[in-house]
């Protein structure tokens, strides 16, 4: 019996992937750059069981959800292509992701099945293979798949261009050591799934077209203060690259809206920490709830200054760059 465990963990976009070329191969409309967190692991097992008919997919140690079963099993099917190994297997997945904390727990999800799966069937993928891989359950795990800060090309084309060069890669920040403060807004389930509210926005927001050019300056201009570790001008850019994703959201045919009453209260804090003369620059995702981004000495201070504003320390997170995704020896004792 072939049994393979694999652990990865969420990442926070600070330059964003919103908007596909191509929904099949989740190719991106533009290059994202992120860092993968030390917190909230998501643990996977793979076991090969050639006595099964079906692929059999729990979640926390109950049966998982229809949705979530036919995600995992659709992504299993491409390994069974990929390695022409027709077995079906036992997924096992316990995710640490506080709920609705808006860490996108696909992210983690996705780049810890790839390793596990693609391992199990024998697979025998580098680092860029399994980035390409995890991207096609949802293209933010082909991010999780590093440590730190990593970027995840565009690529080119369609097809099978496409395919071999949208992956992620590591960007060495060896100056900076960021964290993230995660400000838990609203933690129920989000109104509109980012897969929809991605499409919507490409289909009918004016604003899109503007954002895809300027992400591209973001993109240049960020890789250059992360060599230089000039976490402002990161965080700057950050900051106006996640505005402008919501801004573009704001301008779709309905609008997709995810801000809340708390948002604000967070972002006017945010300004007002900037003014005080600490570092801290916001960035939200498919969601209401916002991630601060500063520097780790500032982050006891930062997470104390958000939680008078979101109503109190339990509803502030604290977090920390972190490693790639691993196959754990533990699991396969
Ligand atoms: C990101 N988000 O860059 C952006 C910013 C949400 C807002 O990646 O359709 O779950 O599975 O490729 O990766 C969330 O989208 O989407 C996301 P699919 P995914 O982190």
């Amino acid at each position: 019996m072939n049994s393979v465990v694999a652990v990865a963990h969420p990442n926070i976009a600070l330059i964003k992937y919103w908007g596909k070329r191509d929904e099949v191969l989740h190719l991106p409309m533009t290059t994202s750059l992120s860092l993968t967190l030390r917190e909230f692991p998501t643990t996977t097992r793979v076991t090969q069981r050639p006595d099964l008919t079906a692929d059999h997919v729990t979640f926390a140690g109950a049966r998982a959800p229809e949705a979530f079963a036919a995600r995992v099993s659709r992504f299993l099917d491409l390994v069974r292509e990929l390695s022409g190994d027709p077995r079906h297997a036992v997924v096992d997945t316990v995710n640490t992701v506080p709920t609705g904390a808006g860490l996108a727990s696909s992210a983690a999800g996705f780049a810890a099945l790839a390793l596990a799966a693609g391992t199990a069937y024998g697979l025998d993928l580098d680092r860029r293979a399994l980035s390409r891989l995890a991207r096609r359950g949802s293209g933010s795990a082909s991010r999780s798949v590093f440590g730190g800060f990593a970027v995840w090309w565009r690529g080119e084309d369609v097809g099978d261009a496409g395919d071999l060069s949208s992956f992620a890669e590591p960007i060495d920040a060896p100056l900076l050591d960021p964290a993230l403060v995660v400000a838990l807004v609203d933690t129920r389930e989000k109104t509109v799934p980012s897969r929809e509210a991605m499409r919507r926005t490409m289909a009918t927001s004016p604003f899109y077209p503007p954002w895809v050019a300027e992400s591209a300056r973001d993109l240049d201009r960020m890789r250059k203060a992360l060599h230089e570790g000039d976490l402002a001008t990161v965080g700057d850019i950050a900051e106006a690259n996640a505005l402008g994703m919501h801004a573009t959201m704001l301008g779709a045919r309905p609008a997709v809206r995810y801000f809340a009453p708390g948002t604000y209260r967070v972002l006017d804090r945010v300004l007002e920490l900037r003014a005080s003369g600490i570092g801290a620059w916001a960035t939200m995702d498919a969601g209401p709830n916002v991630k601060v981004l500063c520097d780790s000495r500032d982050s006891a201070a930062v997470a104390a200054a958000v939680a008078e504003v979101v109503g109190g320390a339990a509803r502030t997170v604290v977090t920390t760059a972190g490693p790639g995704a691993v196959v754990s020896d533990d699991g396969n004792r």
